[in-house]
């Protein structure tokens, strides 16, 4: 079974949704959404009790976009685990399909592992260096602001927008899926909720929306375990950087709840946070995911 004591190898994530099919075929699918750049499968899973409504609402969870972040996919297969395993949860799954994918970044995240823990991008060849960062790789207000054009920097766009596959599958996957309501991609560190736009200081139509959504979700989270989040526009709480998934999926997919989760940091550099903290920042986080759920039940 799955632990939450350790992190995980992508190949082990990959090997839990399978068994998931394996054991809960009516509400667990898998699709795998394309490779990698050295060939691993990049798998979503789509938690559903089924439903006569067409349009029933999706939530779409990613995470591991940025390799390093190790508690980003450790959140969303905690997600599924308690969406899937804990009968307590089957009304999150009754009226909403989640569409979860753990491992964004598959050859990233498994070099972190085996070659620099802080690894951040892909690992696509350069000419000097090697790596895109996946979350400046999106074609919305592409290289804009705050991101490089230099292939060694730790926030290189790439030599085009969607240079890299896995973006490539991501976006390909939320462009051919309906109804998807909301948007959350799980990053580490800094105890953010962070909502659009992050290519400038400005601000969505519904930003008022967005705000008050995420201190729901704040005030959530803290009720469980005093874990205190920061609320706000990307731009305006941390820094302006474009070519993110964030801002893409609002300003291109048209999901009007978008989120980037900053999840708590530790360990010595932030991203390298023990693992034996990751019980307490998964548990803590599903009750956020809850929040979201209950607001697009009612609102969407
Ligand atoms: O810089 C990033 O890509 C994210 N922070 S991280 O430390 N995980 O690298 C923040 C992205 C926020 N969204 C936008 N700037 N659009
Ligand atoms: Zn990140």
């Amino acid at each position: 079974r799955i632990s939450f004591t350790q992190y995980q190898r992508h190949s082990a994530i990959n090997d839990y949704l399978t068994e998931l099919v394996k054991q809960y075929p009516s509400i667990v699918s898998l699709e795998n959404i394309g490779q990698s750049y050295q060939k691993r499968d990049m798998v979503v899973i789509r938690i559903s009790t089924g439903s006569s409504n067409p349009a029933k609402p999706v939530i779409f969870v990613d995470a591991g976009i940025h390799a390093r972040e190790w508690i980003a996919p450790a959140t969303a297969l905690y997600l599924i685990n308690q969406l899937v395993e804990n009968s307590a949860n089957r009304y999150l799954i009754e009226n909403i399909d989640w569409i979860i994918l753990p491992s964004a970044n598959p050859d990233g995240y498994e070099y972190s592992w085996t070659n620099d823990r802080l690894w951040r991008k892909t690992v696509s060849p350069g000419t000097l260096c090697n790596g895109c960062d996946p979350n400046r790789n999106f074609d919305f207000h592409w290289m804009e602001t705050g991101a490089s054009s230099w292939e060694c920097s730790e926030t290189y766009a790439g030599s085009r927008a969607f240079s890299e596959v896995e973006t490539r599958n991501l976006r390909d996957y939320i462009l051919k899926t309906p109804n998807i309501k909301a948007y959350l991609t799980l990053h580490s560190y800094g105890q953010y909720l962070l909502y659009p736009w992050g290519y400038g200081n400005v601000l969505p139509s519904n930003w008022r929306e967005l705000d008050d959504l995420g201190q729901k979700v704040n005030d959530a989270i803290r009720a469980v375990s005093g874990t205190r989040y920061t609320v706000g526009s990307s731009t305006q709480v941390l820094y302006a950087a474009a070519g993110a998934s964030d801002d893409w999926a609002m300003g291109v997919a048209g999901i009007d709840l978008v989120y980037t989760i900053e999840l708590p940091g530790g360990g010595s550099y932030g991203f390298d946070l023990p693992a034996s903290r990751i019980q307490g920042v998964v548990v803590e986080t599903f009750e956020g995911f809850k929040v979201y759920a209950d607001y697009v039940l009612n609102n969407r």
